[in-house]
């Protein structure tokens, strides 16, 4: 028998006899505080605590699903969003597992993390044998379907963009990304990615970064400069899969301030913590000591939204399949009984002061205000709510001029762009807040808003810096353009045009913008995140184009009309 590290708390057995309740949406009783799970407490302090979701046992295993639904609060798919499940062949898109860890979430309350879109691992072979064009062209469409299936489903809330970049030694991993399409890659998946959804978090993940060292400074100064070159880069992920035989990494509480820092959320995204078995009670002692550890760490942090474990129960584990004679890495055994790891989880979120479950529900927001209208977009913004734990996020909801409301989004924070919107189109909006627990505001008062009839509007101050890389021994190039409003007034609807040279011909579909070529005369439209240019701002799009010899650059530009000084 395994005793469990601290007395004063009896380990908890998961309560799996409610098989027969297991078809409904499964509800939390209100537990006492201190028997309550860990997904309470952790409301309590305002972060998450997720799982990384296996879809065979959520499928049919009743213990499985009881203790999923009932003890977390966020949950990763572990395989079901990887390229190799959603994409196995060019085009050709799968998303039952997917979809089956969504419904699952939806119905107990548990906000969804997209892992992952861009890896080297767990990618099918015919995107790794690709030509550069083609690589570019499948990652362009791989990111918007995928991404875009869920932009509008208000659980998936976040994705894991590109998913260990690095080699421990802080070096770019010489990936097949990498080897192909060279550093670019990086900053492309994640301006696609925004593209597809402007209100998700965008996450750059990695594993051995837990603390301070070679490959987390690495990746603390690529975060640095892609935020920098205006890259969309919004969230950090320490993967965490610890072994207690290799200690415990140091200074990771400090390594997630350096990070917040730099204006990014933080979060652990798979910890683990694997031994040599079998399992003995000082094992389990310092494996429990590891799992407060980064508790503890996240909670000390502000920007840190919170934790998920890979996986829960030592019966569906990655870690015996990889690492011969290790293993019991989770918080549960394999018969689904509570280990000390999990009264550490469980007490290091739990302050003493978590009476019973959040259930005031956060105070009403203001009423949306619409700036940047066009006739195919707009930004929402309002005051933001309060709660007494903490505003989670805020859904907004849209109808037609008559008609009943209905999600079209979700947004972190108190500002959403919408898109796809018809031209010269009466629109209402309203939205409410969420908290961690779930519980949601009563509806904002609703703006009312018509989109133009397009064409555009703004000054005819602008500045175009356009640059052209030709592919190496192919008639491939990459061009980028970076377009800077350098007038007083904000730029909305921008349409810019110029001429490509003769023999040049764009390969759709290009990136944030929708492109169009006509000859050589090709035109760029904006897409809903970069539709309005602050005085002074810019936005960098580009497109992948083919040639017939020449690769000269465009001379003159204009936007809605007027030209634009060239740098
Ligand atoms: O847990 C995942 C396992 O089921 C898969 O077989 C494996 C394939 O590479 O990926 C595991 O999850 C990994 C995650 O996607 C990225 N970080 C490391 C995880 C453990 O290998």
């Amino acid at each position: 028998m395994i005793i469990p590290a601290r007395g004063a708390r009896p380990a908890r057995t998961a309560v799996i006899a409610v098989a027969a309740a297991l078809a409904a949406p499964l509800i939390v009783a209100p537990p006492a505080a201190a028997d309550a799970p860990l997904r309470v407490h952790a409301e309590a302090r305002g972060k998450f605590i997720g799982y990384a979701a296996n879809t065979g046992p959520l499928a049919n295993e009743a213990a499985y699903r009881t203790i999923a639904a009932s003890e977390f609060n966020q949950v990763t798919p572990e395989n079901a969003l990887k390229w190799e499940s959603t994409e196995p062949s060019d085009g050709n898109y799968t998303f039952a597992g997917a979809d089956q860890v969504v419904a699952f979430a939806t119905a107990n309350n548990q906000q969804v993390h997209g892992h992952t879109l861009v890896w080297h691992s767990q990618t099918p072979g015919w995107v790794q044998g690709l030509s550069a064009a083609a690589m570019r062209t499948a990652m362009q469409d791989h990111i918007a379907t995928v991404v875009g299936r869920y932009a509008s489903n208000p659980a998936v809330v976040s994705w894991d963009v590109v998913n260990e970049v690095f080699d421990d030694n802080g070096n770019l991993r010489t990936s097949f990304w990498l080897n192909t399409l060279g550093s670019s890659y990086i900053a492309d998946a994640f301006r696609l990615a925004r593209a597809a959804d402007s209100n998700a978090r965008l996450c750059i993940n990695d594993y051995n970064v837990e603390g301070i060292n070679a490959k987390s400074t690495a990746m603390y100064n690529l975060v640095r400069q892609l935020r920098a070159d205006g890259v969309p880069v919004d969230c950090v992920g320490f993967q965490g899969h610890l072994a207690i035989q290799y200690g415990f990494p140091s200074q990771v509480r400090e390594n997630m301030e350096r990070f917040a820092a730099l204006g990014v959320q933080v979060r652990v995204t798979e910890l683990d913590v694997r031994m040599q078995t079998p399992r003995d009670s000082t094992k389990d002692t310092t494996q429990a000591t590891y799992y407060r550890n980064v508790v503890q760490a996240c909670l000390a942090v502000t920007a840190c939204a919170g934790i998920t474990i890979w996986g829960f129960t030592d019966k569906y584990s990655w870690v015996p399949d990889v690492f011969s004679g290790e293993g019991a890495a989770l918080l549960w055994d394999a018969n689904y009984a509570t280990k000390p790891s999990y009264t550490a989880v469980h007490d290091a979120l739990d302050d003493g002061s978590t009476p019973v479950p959040d259930t005031t529900p956060p105070t009403t927001p203001g009423t949306p205000v619409a700036s940047g209208v066009t006739s195919s977009g707009l930004s929402l913004s309002w005051t933001a709510s309060t709660d007494a734990v903490g505003v989670a996020g805020y859904d907004v909801l849209r109808a037609g001029s008559s008609g009943s409301f209905a999600v079209v989004g979700t947004s972190s924070s108190a500002s959403f762009v919408d898109s796809g919107l018809a031209a010269s189109t009466t629109y209402r909006y309203q939205v409410r807040a969420r908290d961690a627990a779930g519980n949601t505001s009563a509806l904002s008062p609703a703006v009312t808003v018509t989109t133009t009839t397009g064409g555009g509007s703004g000054p005819s101050s602008c500045r175009v810096a356009y640059t052209i890389s030709p592919w190496g021994g192919t008639s491939g190039f990459t061009a980028g353009v970076v377009l800077t409003n350098t007038g007083a007034s904000a730029l909305s609807a921008w349409t810019l045009a110029f001429t490509l040279p003769a023999g040049q011909q764009i390969t759709p579909p290009g990136w944030s913008a929708t492109w169009t070529q006509s000859g050589q005369a090709v035109t760029a439209a904006p897409l809903s995140w970069n539709s309005t240019l602050a005085p002074g701002g810019s936005t960098t799009i580009g497109f992948n184009g083919s040639h017939t010899g020449g690769v000269g650059e465009p001379t003159t530009f204009t936007v809605n009309g007027a030209s634009c000084a060239v740098v």
